[in-house]
Protein backbone atom coordinates (compact mmCIF):
# COMPACT_ATOMS: atom_id res chain seq x y z
CA UNK A 1 0.00 0.00 0.00
CA UNK A 2 1.64 3.30 -0.94
CA UNK A 3 1.98 6.06 1.32
CA UNK A 4 0.12 8.42 -1.09
CA UNK A 5 -3.17 6.78 0.18
CA UNK A 6 -3.77 9.18 3.33
CA UNK A 7 -2.15 12.31 1.36
CA UNK A 8 -4.95 11.83 -1.53
CA UNK A 9 -7.95 11.39 0.91
CA UNK A 10 -6.77 14.56 2.60
CA UNK A 11 -6.46 16.91 -0.39
CA UNK A 12 -8.81 16.48 -2.76
CA UNK A 13 -11.78 14.07 -2.14
CA UNK A 14 -12.21 15.52 1.74
CA UNK A 15 -12.51 19.14 0.05
CA UNK A 16 -15.26 18.26 -2.25
CA UNK A 17 -16.88 15.63 0.17
CA UNK A 18 -17.18 18.33 2.38
CA UNK A 19 -17.89 21.14 0.20
CA UNK A 20 -21.10 18.76 -0.69
CA UNK A 21 -21.89 18.55 2.57
CA UNK A 22 -21.21 22.10 4.04
CA UNK A 23 -25.07 23.59 3.38
CA UNK A 24 -26.94 21.65 5.42
CA UNK A 25 -24.24 21.22 8.45
CA UNK A 26 -24.18 25.01 8.37
CA UNK A 27 -27.93 25.10 8.90
CA UNK A 28 -27.53 22.91 11.47
CA UNK A 29 -24.71 24.92 13.57
CA UNK A 30 -25.99 28.07 13.21
CA UNK A 31 -29.43 26.49 14.71
CA UNK A 32 -27.65 25.01 17.57
CA UNK A 33 -24.70 27.83 17.63
CA UNK A 34 -27.55 30.46 18.61
CA UNK A 35 -28.98 28.18 20.63
CA UNK A 36 -26.29 27.61 22.45
CA UNK A 37 -25.37 31.31 22.48
CA UNK A 38 -28.43 32.60 23.97
CA UNK A 39 -28.21 30.06 26.82
CA UNK A 40 -24.60 31.81 27.73
CA UNK A 41 -22.29 29.70 26.11
CA UNK A 42 -18.60 30.54 24.59
CA UNK A 43 -19.23 28.51 21.58
CA UNK A 44 -16.00 29.77 20.80
CA UNK A 45 -14.21 28.09 23.65
CA UNK A 46 -16.59 25.12 23.38
CA UNK A 47 -15.13 24.31 19.82
CA UNK A 48 -11.87 25.17 21.18
CA UNK A 49 -12.08 22.41 23.90
CA UNK A 50 -13.56 19.88 21.88
CA UNK A 51 -11.27 20.56 19.01
CA UNK A 52 -8.32 19.49 21.43
CA UNK A 53 -9.75 16.69 22.75
CA UNK A 54 -7.59 13.37 21.16
CA UNK A 55 -8.76 10.07 21.74
CA UNK A 56 -5.67 7.00 21.37
CA UNK A 57 -6.68 4.20 19.12
CA UNK A 58 -5.83 0.83 20.47
CA UNK A 59 -2.88 -0.87 17.82
CA UNK A 60 -5.20 -4.15 18.73
CA UNK A 61 -8.76 -2.94 17.46
CA UNK A 62 -7.59 -2.29 14.13
CA UNK A 63 -8.54 -6.00 12.79
CA UNK A 64 -11.22 -7.85 13.34
CA UNK A 65 -12.08 -9.62 17.26
CA UNK A 66 -13.67 -12.55 17.75
CA UNK A 67 -15.08 -15.03 20.33
CA UNK A 68 -13.83 -18.65 21.34
CA UNK A 69 -16.79 -19.54 19.15
CA UNK A 70 -15.23 -17.62 15.78
CA UNK A 71 -13.75 -14.87 13.92
CA UNK A 72 -15.01 -13.15 10.73
CA UNK A 73 -12.43 -11.08 9.44
CA UNK A 74 -13.81 -8.14 6.75
CA UNK A 75 -10.27 -8.17 4.65
CA UNK A 76 -7.41 -5.77 3.91
CA UNK A 77 -6.58 -6.25 7.52
CA UNK A 78 -3.26 -4.07 8.78
CA UNK A 79 -0.94 -6.87 9.10
CA UNK A 80 1.81 -4.84 10.80
CA UNK A 81 2.70 -1.74 12.81
CA UNK A 82 2.99 0.38 9.72
CA UNK A 83 0.35 -0.56 8.02
CA UNK A 84 -1.60 0.36 11.32
CA UNK A 85 -0.71 3.62 12.37
CA UNK A 86 -1.16 4.49 8.73
CA UNK A 87 -4.86 3.00 9.33
CA UNK A 88 -5.25 5.04 12.36
CA UNK A 89 -3.79 8.04 10.10
CA UNK A 90 -6.92 7.64 7.73
CA UNK A 91 -9.20 7.96 10.72
CA UNK A 92 -7.72 11.16 12.47
CA UNK A 93 -7.63 12.73 8.49
CA UNK A 94 -11.70 11.74 8.84
CA UNK A 95 -12.19 13.02 12.38
CA UNK A 96 -9.08 14.84 13.49
CA UNK A 97 -9.76 13.40 17.16
CA UNK A 98 -7.67 10.21 16.71
CA UNK A 99 -4.36 11.88 16.93
CA UNK A 100 -2.91 8.51 19.16
CA UNK A 101 -2.10 5.28 19.30
CA UNK A 102 -1.42 2.66 21.56
CA UNK A 103 0.67 -0.37 21.63
CA UNK A 104 0.23 -3.54 22.79
CA UNK A 105 3.48 -5.66 23.25
CA UNK A 106 4.63 -7.79 21.63
CA UNK A 107 1.69 -7.79 19.39
CA UNK A 108 3.35 -4.77 17.65
CA UNK A 109 7.11 -4.84 18.68
CA UNK A 110 8.35 -1.76 16.52
CA UNK A 111 11.65 -2.71 14.85
CA UNK A 112 12.57 0.31 13.00
CA UNK A 113 12.16 2.95 15.76
CA UNK A 114 13.12 6.08 13.61
CA UNK A 115 11.18 4.99 10.43
CA UNK A 116 8.01 4.47 12.67
CA UNK A 117 8.29 7.93 14.21
CA UNK A 118 8.72 9.47 11.02
CA UNK A 119 5.56 7.73 9.73
CA UNK A 120 3.12 7.91 12.89
CA UNK A 121 4.57 11.92 13.25
CA UNK A 122 4.41 12.82 9.77
CA UNK A 123 0.39 11.70 9.98
CA UNK A 124 0.16 13.82 13.09
CA UNK A 125 -0.36 10.70 15.67
CA UNK A 126 1.54 10.22 18.59
CA UNK A 127 1.93 7.18 21.01
CA UNK A 128 0.20 6.95 23.82
CA UNK A 129 0.52 4.43 26.95
CA UNK A 130 2.31 1.25 25.72
CA UNK A 131 0.58 -2.44 27.17
CA UNK A 132 2.51 -5.09 28.53
CA UNK A 133 1.31 -9.09 28.36
CA UNK A 134 1.77 -11.31 30.44
CA UNK A 135 -1.22 -12.98 29.64
CA UNK A 136 -0.45 -15.05 26.40
CA UNK A 137 2.69 -17.51 26.21
CA UNK A 138 4.87 -16.32 23.58
CA UNK A 139 6.62 -18.76 21.00
CA UNK A 140 10.10 -18.85 22.54
CA UNK A 141 9.27 -18.11 26.53
CA UNK A 142 10.97 -20.23 28.78
CA UNK A 143 8.26 -19.89 31.05
CA UNK A 144 4.91 -19.86 31.14
CA UNK A 145 2.07 -17.48 32.25
CA UNK A 146 -0.82 -20.04 32.99
CA UNK A 147 -0.95 -19.63 36.57
CA UNK A 148 -0.06 -16.02 36.80
CA UNK A 149 2.67 -13.49 35.85
CA UNK A 150 3.72 -10.65 38.09
CA UNK A 151 1.92 -12.81 41.05
CA UNK A 152 3.01 -16.39 40.31
CA UNK A 153 4.69 -18.47 42.95
CA UNK A 154 7.66 -19.24 40.75
CA UNK A 155 10.41 -16.33 41.09
CA UNK A 156 11.62 -17.38 37.83
CA UNK A 157 8.42 -16.53 35.96
CA UNK A 158 7.68 -13.52 38.00
CA UNK A 159 11.67 -12.37 36.56
CA UNK A 160 10.32 -12.84 33.11
CA UNK A 161 7.19 -10.85 33.60
CA UNK A 162 8.78 -7.86 35.03
CA UNK A 163 11.67 -8.02 32.35
CA UNK A 164 9.26 -8.01 29.76
CA UNK A 165 7.61 -5.10 31.17
CA UNK A 166 11.13 -2.93 31.52
CA UNK A 167 11.50 -3.81 27.57
CA UNK A 168 7.78 -2.58 27.19
CA UNK A 169 8.92 0.68 29.00
CA UNK A 170 12.09 0.73 27.00
CA UNK A 171 10.31 0.84 23.55
CA UNK A 172 7.75 3.11 24.60
CA UNK A 173 10.54 5.94 25.55
CA UNK A 174 11.96 5.54 21.72
CA UNK A 175 8.58 6.58 20.45
CA UNK A 176 7.99 9.00 23.18
CA UNK A 177 5.56 7.19 24.90
CA UNK A 178 4.63 8.41 28.72
CA UNK A 179 2.88 5.93 30.25
CA UNK A 180 2.92 1.79 30.45
CA UNK A 181 -0.46 0.02 30.94
CA UNK A 182 -0.38 -2.96 33.37
CA UNK A 183 -3.24 -5.17 32.90
CA UNK A 184 -3.03 -8.65 34.48
CA UNK A 185 -4.62 -11.95 33.68
CA UNK A 186 -3.37 -13.11 37.10
CA UNK A 187 -6.12 -14.48 39.67
CA UNK A 188 -7.57 -18.16 40.44
CA UNK A 189 -10.50 -20.34 38.81
CA UNK A 190 -11.01 -22.30 42.18
CA UNK A 191 -11.42 -21.43 45.77
CA UNK A 192 -8.30 -22.77 47.29
CA UNK A 193 -5.85 -22.16 44.42
CA UNK A 194 -4.75 -19.04 45.35
CA UNK A 195 -3.14 -17.45 48.82
CA UNK A 196 -4.72 -13.95 48.17
CA UNK A 197 -2.68 -12.13 50.81
CA UNK A 198 0.71 -13.93 48.72
CA UNK A 199 -0.61 -12.94 45.55
CA UNK A 200 -1.05 -9.57 46.22
CA UNK A 201 2.14 -9.38 48.13
CA UNK A 202 4.14 -10.59 45.37
CA UNK A 203 2.06 -8.33 42.61
CA UNK A 204 3.39 -5.40 44.65
CA UNK A 205 7.10 -6.39 44.62
CA UNK A 206 6.67 -6.87 41.41
CA UNK A 207 4.80 -3.86 40.47
CA UNK A 208 7.69 -2.30 42.50
CA UNK A 209 10.44 -3.47 40.19
CA UNK A 210 8.52 -2.25 37.35
CA UNK A 211 8.06 0.97 38.93
CA UNK A 212 11.50 1.81 39.50
CA UNK A 213 12.38 1.34 36.11
CA UNK A 214 9.90 4.18 34.72
CA UNK A 215 11.28 7.25 33.43
CA UNK A 216 10.95 10.24 35.75
CA UNK A 217 7.86 12.05 33.23
CA UNK A 218 6.25 8.91 32.66
CA UNK A 219 3.04 6.71 34.58
CA UNK A 220 2.58 3.94 35.30
CA UNK A 221 -1.54 2.71 34.89
CA UNK A 222 -2.52 -0.20 37.17
CA UNK A 223 -5.66 -1.75 35.26
CA UNK A 224 -8.28 -3.83 37.09
CA UNK A 225 -11.07 -6.14 36.09
CA UNK A 226 -13.35 -7.99 37.95
CA UNK A 227 -13.17 -11.59 36.09
CA UNK A 228 -11.74 -13.49 33.29
CA UNK A 229 -10.07 -15.20 32.30
CA UNK A 230 -9.79 -15.76 36.18
CA UNK A 231 -13.72 -16.67 37.01
CA UNK A 232 -12.96 -17.09 40.97
CA UNK A 233 -10.59 -14.17 42.03
CA UNK A 234 -8.55 -11.73 40.16
CA UNK A 235 -5.33 -10.32 41.90
CA UNK A 236 -6.38 -6.84 40.85
CA UNK A 237 -10.12 -6.89 40.40
CA UNK A 238 -11.23 -3.64 41.47
CA UNK A 239 -10.43 -0.18 41.36
CA UNK A 240 -10.03 -0.41 45.43
CA UNK A 241 -7.18 -2.65 44.78
CA UNK A 242 -5.69 -0.88 41.93
CA UNK A 243 -5.75 2.21 44.13
CA UNK A 244 -4.15 0.60 46.61
CA UNK A 245 -1.49 -0.84 44.31
CA UNK A 246 -1.43 2.77 43.08
CA UNK A 247 -0.84 4.23 46.11
CA UNK A 248 1.90 2.11 47.61
CA UNK A 249 4.13 2.33 44.76
CA UNK A 250 4.13 6.08 44.61
CA UNK A 251 3.21 9.09 42.84
CA UNK A 252 3.60 8.25 38.92
CA UNK A 253 1.34 5.42 39.63
CA UNK A 254 -2.47 5.77 38.51
CA UNK A 255 -5.42 3.81 37.95
CA UNK A 256 -6.62 3.14 34.72
CA UNK A 257 -10.28 2.66 34.24
CA UNK A 258 -11.83 0.34 31.50
CA UNK A 259 -15.25 1.03 31.25
CA UNK A 260 -15.98 -2.70 30.80
CA UNK A 261 -14.45 -3.49 34.01
CA UNK A 262 -16.86 -3.64 35.99
CA UNK A 263 -19.82 -5.99 37.25
CA UNK A 264 -23.48 -4.73 35.85
CA UNK A 265 -24.42 -1.90 37.44
CA UNK A 266 -21.51 -0.45 38.67
CA UNK A 267 -21.29 3.22 39.78
CA UNK A 268 -18.48 4.13 37.24
CA UNK A 269 -18.94 7.98 37.70
CA UNK A 270 -18.56 7.29 41.69
CA UNK A 271 -15.67 5.90 41.24
CA UNK A 272 -14.21 8.17 38.51
CA UNK A 273 -15.40 11.05 41.08
CA UNK A 274 -13.29 9.79 43.56
CA UNK A 275 -9.99 8.72 41.94
CA UNK A 276 -9.70 12.15 40.47
CA UNK A 277 -10.31 13.61 44.24
CA UNK A 278 -7.36 11.69 45.37
CA UNK A 279 -5.69 12.71 42.52
CA UNK A 280 -5.07 9.23 41.34
CA UNK A 281 -7.18 8.69 38.01
CA UNK A 282 -4.43 8.11 35.35
CA UNK A 283 -5.99 7.12 32.18
CA UNK A 284 -9.24 5.19 30.74
CA UNK A 285 -10.27 2.72 27.89
CA UNK A 286 -13.69 3.49 26.59
CA UNK A 287 -15.73 0.70 25.58
CA UNK A 288 -19.24 0.02 25.57
CA UNK A 289 -20.82 -3.63 27.14
CA UNK A 290 -24.28 -5.02 28.82
CA UNK A 291 -23.35 -7.90 30.88
CA UNK A 292 -19.22 -7.93 31.13
CA UNK A 293 -16.23 -7.47 28.67
CA UNK A 294 -18.27 -6.95 25.83
CA UNK A 295 -15.83 -4.19 24.36
CA UNK A 296 -18.74 -2.71 22.24
CA UNK A 297 -18.53 0.62 20.20
CA UNK A 298 -18.52 3.35 22.80
CA UNK A 299 -21.51 4.96 23.77
CA UNK A 300 -24.06 1.74 21.98
CA UNK A 301 -25.49 0.52 25.31
CA UNK A 302 -25.65 2.94 27.79
CA UNK A 303 -24.87 6.76 26.78
CA UNK A 304 -26.34 8.13 29.87
CA UNK A 305 -24.04 6.51 31.71
CA UNK A 306 -21.03 7.72 29.21
CA UNK A 307 -22.42 11.16 29.72
CA UNK A 308 -22.39 11.39 33.63
CA UNK A 309 -18.54 10.13 33.69
CA UNK A 310 -18.05 12.92 31.58
CA UNK A 311 -19.42 15.50 33.90
CA UNK A 312 -17.28 14.13 36.79
CA UNK A 313 -14.42 13.95 34.26
CA UNK A 314 -15.33 17.84 33.35
CA UNK A 315 -15.51 18.74 36.61
CA UNK A 316 -12.33 16.92 38.05
CA UNK A 317 -10.04 18.37 35.73
CA UNK A 318 -11.38 21.64 36.77
CA UNK A 319 -11.50 21.37 40.23
CA UNK A 320 -8.53 18.69 41.69
CA UNK A 321 -5.16 18.16 40.46
CA UNK A 322 -5.43 14.84 39.18
CA UNK A 323 -2.78 14.37 36.64
CA UNK A 324 -3.73 14.64 32.81
CA UNK A 325 -5.23 11.52 31.66
CA UNK A 326 -4.41 9.23 28.88
CA UNK A 327 -7.93 8.52 26.96
CA UNK A 328 -7.82 5.62 24.59
CA UNK A 329 -10.17 3.38 23.33
CA UNK A 330 -10.04 -0.53 24.08
CA UNK A 331 -12.89 -2.38 22.00
CA UNK A 332 -12.70 -5.65 19.85
CA UNK A 333 -14.74 -5.12 16.71
CA UNK A 334 -16.61 -8.62 15.78
CA UNK A 335 -19.22 -7.62 13.13
CA UNK A 336 -18.54 -4.35 12.14
CA UNK A 337 -15.41 -2.96 9.95
CA UNK A 338 -13.26 -2.02 12.83
CA UNK A 339 -12.65 1.29 11.23
CA UNK A 340 -16.44 2.23 11.45
CA UNK A 341 -16.67 0.88 14.89
CA UNK A 342 -13.83 3.00 15.69
CA UNK A 343 -14.88 6.13 13.91
CA UNK A 344 -18.47 5.53 15.97
CA UNK A 345 -16.78 5.30 19.48
CA UNK A 346 -14.86 8.21 18.75
CA UNK A 347 -17.54 10.47 17.84
CA UNK A 348 -19.57 9.35 20.60
CA UNK A 349 -16.98 10.19 23.18
CA UNK A 350 -17.06 13.97 21.86
CA UNK A 351 -20.54 13.85 22.33
CA UNK A 352 -20.65 13.03 25.38
CA UNK A 353 -17.87 14.96 26.36
CA UNK A 354 -19.37 18.02 24.67
CA UNK A 355 -22.26 17.28 26.52
CA UNK A 356 -20.85 17.42 29.46
CA UNK A 357 -19.63 20.56 28.82
CA UNK A 358 -22.81 22.19 28.56
CA UNK A 359 -23.81 21.28 32.21
CA UNK A 360 -24.22 24.66 34.27
CA UNK A 361 -22.49 22.95 37.26
CA UNK A 362 -22.54 26.54 39.26
CA UNK A 363 -26.43 26.12 39.08
CA UNK A 364 -25.94 21.95 39.89
CA UNK A 365 -24.57 23.19 43.35
CA UNK A 366 -26.50 25.33 44.39
CA UNK A 367 -29.40 22.85 43.42
CA UNK A 368 -27.28 20.34 45.48
CA UNK A 369 -26.88 22.72 48.44
CA UNK A 370 -30.70 22.64 49.09
CA UNK A 371 -31.56 19.63 48.37
CA UNK A 372 -33.37 20.43 45.22
CA UNK A 373 -33.74 16.84 43.48
CA UNK A 374 -35.54 17.95 40.81
CA UNK A 375 -33.78 20.69 39.28
CA UNK A 376 -30.46 18.99 40.04
CA UNK A 377 -32.05 16.30 37.62
CA UNK A 378 -33.24 18.70 35.14
CA UNK A 379 -29.68 20.58 34.84
CA UNK A 380 -28.01 17.20 33.76
CA UNK A 381 -30.61 16.35 31.68
CA UNK A 382 -31.00 19.60 30.05
CA UNK A 383 -27.31 19.43 28.47
CA UNK A 384 -27.94 15.60 28.23
CA UNK A 385 -30.92 16.46 25.51
CA UNK A 386 -28.80 19.01 23.71
CA UNK A 387 -28.63 17.10 20.03
CA UNK A 388 -24.84 18.35 19.97
CA UNK A 389 -24.06 16.87 16.83
CA UNK A 390 -23.81 20.07 14.74
CA UNK A 391 -21.33 21.29 17.35
CA UNK A 392 -19.04 18.24 17.16
CA UNK A 393 -19.24 18.03 13.80
CA UNK A 394 -18.06 22.22 13.55
CA UNK A 395 -14.98 21.45 15.61
CA UNK A 396 -14.21 18.70 13.22
CA UNK A 397 -15.05 20.74 10.27
CA UNK A 398 -12.57 23.73 11.50
CA UNK A 399 -9.57 21.40 11.83
CA UNK A 400 -10.30 20.08 8.44
CA UNK A 401 -11.95 16.73 8.53
CA UNK A 402 -14.82 15.61 7.02
CA UNK A 403 -18.30 16.67 7.73
CA UNK A 404 -19.09 12.89 9.13
CA UNK A 405 -16.37 11.03 9.32
CA UNK A 406 -18.33 7.78 8.82
CA UNK A 407 -20.05 9.17 5.69
CA UNK A 408 -17.20 10.07 4.11
CA UNK A 409 -15.43 6.49 5.34
CA UNK A 410 -18.32 5.14 2.99
CA UNK A 411 -17.94 7.31 0.02
CA UNK A 412 -14.17 7.28 -0.35
CA UNK A 413 -14.83 3.28 -0.38
CA UNK A 414 -11.76 2.96 2.29
CA UNK A 415 -12.62 -1.09 3.17
CA UNK A 416 -12.43 -1.63 -0.85
CA UNK A 417 -9.54 0.53 -1.09
CA UNK A 418 -7.98 -1.44 1.65
CA UNK A 419 -8.58 -5.00 0.80
CA UNK A 420 -7.71 -3.99 -3.30
CA UNK A 421 -4.29 -3.20 -1.47
CA UNK A 422 -3.64 -5.67 1.25
CA UNK A 423 -5.35 -8.52 0.00
CA UNK A 424 -8.91 -10.18 1.81
CA UNK A 425 -7.09 -12.65 3.80
CA UNK A 426 -4.66 -10.51 5.41
CA UNK A 427 -4.51 -10.65 9.26
CA UNK A 428 -3.78 -8.45 12.08
CA UNK A 429 -1.74 -9.33 14.88
CA UNK A 430 -3.82 -8.96 18.69
CA UNK A 431 -6.31 -11.41 20.40
C1 LIG B 1 -8.17 -6.92 28.74
C2 LIG B 1 -7.92 -5.49 29.16
C3 LIG B 1 -6.68 -4.93 28.61
C4 LIG B 1 -6.46 -5.29 27.17
C5 LIG B 1 -6.65 -6.77 26.96
C6 LIG B 1 -6.47 -7.15 25.50
O1 LIG B 1 -9.48 -7.31 29.04
O2 LIG B 1 -9.01 -4.70 28.82
O3 LIG B 1 -6.67 -3.53 28.72
O4 LIG B 1 -5.16 -4.94 26.88
O5 LIG B 1 -7.94 -7.13 27.39
MN1 LIG C 1 -8.67 -2.48 28.91
MN1 LIG D 1 -10.99 -5.62 28.77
Amino acid sequence: MSDNFVIMLDANELKSFNDEHSKEHQRNWDHLGERLLNRGHDTEGLIEQICAFQVAIPSWALGTGGTRFGRFPSGGEPSNLRDKIKDVGILHALNKSSGAISLHIPWDIPEDYDSIRELAFGLDIKFDAVNSNTFQDQPNSVHSYKFGSLSHVDTAVRKEAIKHNKEVIDHGVQLGSKALTVWLADGSSFPGQHNFRDAFQRTLESLEEIYDHLPADWKLLVEYKPYEPNFYSMVIPDWGTSHLLASKLGDKATSLVDLGHHLPNTNIEQIVALLMHLNKLGGFHFNDSKYGDDDLTVGSIKPYQLFLIFCELVQGMEDTDNPELSWMIDASHNLKDPMEDLLQSVESIKIAYARALLVDYDSLKIAQASNDIAQSQRILQEAFRTDVRPLVMESIYRKGGALDPLTAYRAFDIRNQLIAARGIDSKSTGL
